[in-house]
């Protein structure tokens, strides 16, 4: 069975939010055409306590987008996005719901970040999204989202790493870029760990 992995497609993430990613608005009416053609449709949400180790504002002398290291695993400083109950948290307002069968919270602990949908970023919890799948009987899975370079990457990797045949739906999903080429590096960096790369129009006529 194929599933639809809709990540972390939330208002902070949005033109307008704290961590907008541009042109992420563009997505939404895409991923609700693509939502009819799957039996199952799933998402994650970026769900982070305001002590977060991943936010600029809880280090003392710190900027946004500088790189530390966060009990020994290198972290990006963010500013604070997805803060558990807040507006900016919610999935966005345009993004149908109805078929959202189930939504899986990351980034929940405070001293780890977690950019997949699936792992924490040391591989040490599973936020049981995998199982989840497997339990349903998914063997492939369509990937999607905001941001390409970050959680939609990191999701696909973990997705095709726990055996599932991943594809990447590249126009149903945009990227931060905070170097220029990162969102070409992610696509590239995908590709090589066998995830193909589809457009949703073939989605739309073909499944
Ligand atoms: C994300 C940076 C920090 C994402 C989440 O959803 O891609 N990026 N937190
Ligand atoms: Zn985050």
């Amino acid at each position: 069975m194929k599933a639809l992995i809709l990540v972390d497609i939330q208002t902070d993430f949005l033109p307008g939010g704290t961590l907008a990613v541009p042109d992420g608005d563009a997505i939404i009416p895409v991923v609700n055409a693509l939502q009819a053609k799957f039996p199952l449709v799933v998402a994650t949400q970026d769900w982070h306590p305001a002590n977060h180790g991943s936010f600029a504002v809880n280090h003392a002398g710190k900027n946004v987008f500088e790189q530390i290291v966060l009990k020994g695993l290198p972290q990006t400083l963010w500013p604070a996005h997805c803060a558990q109950g807040t507006p900016g948290a919610e999935l966005a307002t345009g993004l149908q719901q109805e078929r959202i069968a189930k939504i899986f919270p990351k980034g929940t602990d405070a001293g780890i970040d977690s950019y997949s949908g699936l792992f924490d970023n040391g591989h040490r919890k599973s936020t049981g999204l995998g199982e989840w799948l497997k339990e349903k009987g998914v063997t492939e899975v369509f990937v999607c989202g905001l941001a390409t370079d970050y959680c939609v990457k990191f999701t696909a990797l973990d997705a095709a790493q726990l055996g599932f045949t991943t594809h990447f739906i590249e126009d149903a999903s945009r990227g931060v870029n905070l170097q220029p080429d990162d969102v070409k590096n992610a696509v590239a960096e995908m590709n090589r760990a066998g995830i193909t790369t589809v457009q949703s129009a073939d989605l739309l006529t073909r499944l």
